[in-house]
């Protein structure tokens, strides 16, 4: 819906942050700038992301278009984006009719609804609150693997991140309750303990207890202890503290976990002018979106 009013006038709409100046006497459409409540979506491009807001009617958006590097949001933090350039900007728009998400994402904008009005960004800044939440995947809750900083192998992965937490090249997920013979389907109770020495396998480098690390009986040395058979019957040689081979193994297996980015978008200190109208905008919330960015990290540590 729009409607039409004339003449200069200070707005006390809503927030009441917004202040327009009409310099000229023709008629402006009146904005409600109101996107409280309302999600925020984006389009993606390899060049850059649109960040939009709808007002609930869909006849007026708020849009940023942010050139994100990515590898920014692995990590928390804040992110500033200047929206006086040319590399991102922000709009605000009014429409003669709702926009829906074909109407932002369409590399050919649709022939309706019309812009009845836009405002440009002079100045401003665009501000991404990032928070992120890492795990490894591993078969145990990052709550079991705390504190956060706690690296049982030191290879410089905590275990939290860290697939393999005890660094003999065996992954975690294949050293605990695999068998789950108490049928608890926690793999925290009944943990692999092969040579009996009260540190679970997955937590244990020498897991047979032969004087050999696991990570050092791998004949073939394809970084792999769980393939290496001297005695078939008996199981892999990591496991049989009967075969104690040290084929010495200089290297970690390559290593991921999982990095979920979550976001709240803000517009601060937000000038838009258009035809002579000039919108101030001190703190302008677009939203949140929580699990934005899910991100594989892969890193092979260094063996010392
Ligand atoms: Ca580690
Ligand atoms: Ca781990
Ligand atoms: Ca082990
Ligand atoms: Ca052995």
């Amino acid at each position: 819906m729009k409607r039409k009013l004339s003449t200069t006038f200070i707005s006390h709409l809503l927030l009441g942050l917004i202040i327009f100046t009409a310099c000229d006497d023709g008629d402006v459409a009146v904005q409600s700038f109101d996107f409280e409540d309302q999600p925020l979506s984006y389009c993606d491009s390899d060049q850059s992301i649109l960040f939009y807001v709808r007002n609930s009617s869909g006849t007026e958006a708020v849009l940023a278009d942010l050139t994100v590097n990515l590898n920014n949001l692995l990590n928390p933090g804040i992110l500033n984006y200047d929206l006086a350039g040319n590399t991102n900007n922000a709009t605000y728009r009014i429409f003669d009719d709702s926009a829906g998400p074909e109407y932002f994402c369409s590399a050919i904008p649709p022939t309706s609804p019309n812009v009845v009005e836009q405002f440009t960004a002079i100045s401003g800044r665009a501000e991404l609150l990032v928070v992120v939440s890492k795990d490894d995947l591993d078969g145990v809750l990052t709550d079991d693997e705390l504190p956060l900083d706690q690296d049982t192998d030191g290879d410089g992965l905590f275990d939290y991140i860290d697939f393999d937490d005890d660094g003999d090249n065996v992954p975690t997920a294949f050293e605990l309750d695999v068998f789950n013979a108490d049928g608890d389907n926690n793999p925290l109770t009944n943990p692999l303990d092969t040579d009996q020495d009260g540190i679970p396998n997955y937590l244990d480098p020498d897991d047979d207890g032969d004087g050999i690390l696991t990570i050092d009986e791998d004949l073939n040395a394809d970084l792999d202890p769980t393939n290496d058979f001297t005695d078939p019957s008996a199981g892999p040689d990591y496991l049989n503290a009967a075969v104690a081979l040290n084929s010495l193994q200089p290297l970690y297996r390559e290593h991921t976990y999982q990095v979920v980015s979550s976001i709240d978008l803000t517009l601060l200190d937000l000038v838009l002018t258009a035809a002579g109208q000039e919108v101030i905008k001190e703190v302008l919330f677009m939203g949140s979106l929580p699990n934005f960015l899910t991100t594989t990290v892969t890193q092979t540590p260094i063996r010392d």
